[in-house]
């Protein structure tokens, strides 16, 4: 039971990574951190230095930051077939560390007010480029396909999917159809419903804040 240890605080990344263990359906234990000091000091910095959330431990060694640790599982557990076979990983991959990289940061500053100047200069440093290119090739990539990876459902599609929902949700992203239509597939799966509800009932109540 314990050889795999979830950290993770329900108002945090951490609800991907839930979502991804209940789509693997394995067992696991959670072990909430509370912000604050409980997350900044030991024992958990030892397990993740930066002192955040989600991180997980499995058969001894500490795997942190969410899309490491959704591509880990997928691979430690393949009989739930959450990452194509190594040949067929192009699309996979990119989309994967897209949503890591350019899709995380364009969010994060949309959020912050921030935006890239605009000069080809300044776009060209960016690894987003501008935030109408980051929407307009998302929207483009997620146009008549089912899934991002391919036809199959995969870890690529938990991360994705993640940023995507709360984009719409915390208004970083448009409300386009596209994003819709993807998002209504993902968000009717049992896992995610699941996932969701185990941490929604981890929330703290109004009256313990
Ligand atoms: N790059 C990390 C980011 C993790 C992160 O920033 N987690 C936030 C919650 S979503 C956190 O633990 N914040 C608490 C803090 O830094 O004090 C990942 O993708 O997992």
């Amino acid at each position: 039971m314990s050889d795999l240890i979830f950290y993770t605080n329900p108002m945090s990344r951490g609800r991907i990574v839930r979502w991804m263990l209940e789509e693997l359906g394995c067992k696991y234990r959670t072990e909430v951190i509370e912000y604050g000091t409980a997350m900044k000091t030991e024992p958990f910095i030892s397990i993740n230095p930066m002192g955040k959330v989600p991180t997980i431990s499995h058969l001894g060694k500490n795997i942190t930051e969410t899309p490491a640790i959704l591509a880990y599982l997928a691979d430690a557990f393949p009989e739930a077939g959450l990452a194509p076979a190594l040949n067929e990983r192009d699309a996979y991959y990119r989309w994967l560390f897209f949503a890591a990289g350019p899709l995380e940061s364009a969010l994060m500053n949309k959020s912050l007010g921030f935006e890239v100047p605009d000069d080809p200069k300044t776009q060209g440093m960016a690894g987003y480029g501008n935030y109408d290119l980051l929407v307009k090739v998302l929207a483009q990539s997620l146009t008549g396909v089912n899934y991002i990876a391919g036809e199959k459902f995969s870890a690529a599609d938990v991360y994705l999917g993640s940023h995507i929902g709360w984009g719409m949700q915390f208004n970083t992203l448009p409300k386009l159809p596209e994003f819709e239509k993807y998002l209504a597939k993902l968000n009717d799966r049992d896992a995610y419903q699941r996932a969701n509800d185990i941490d929604n009932a981890l929330m703290p109540s109004a009256e313990e804040e």
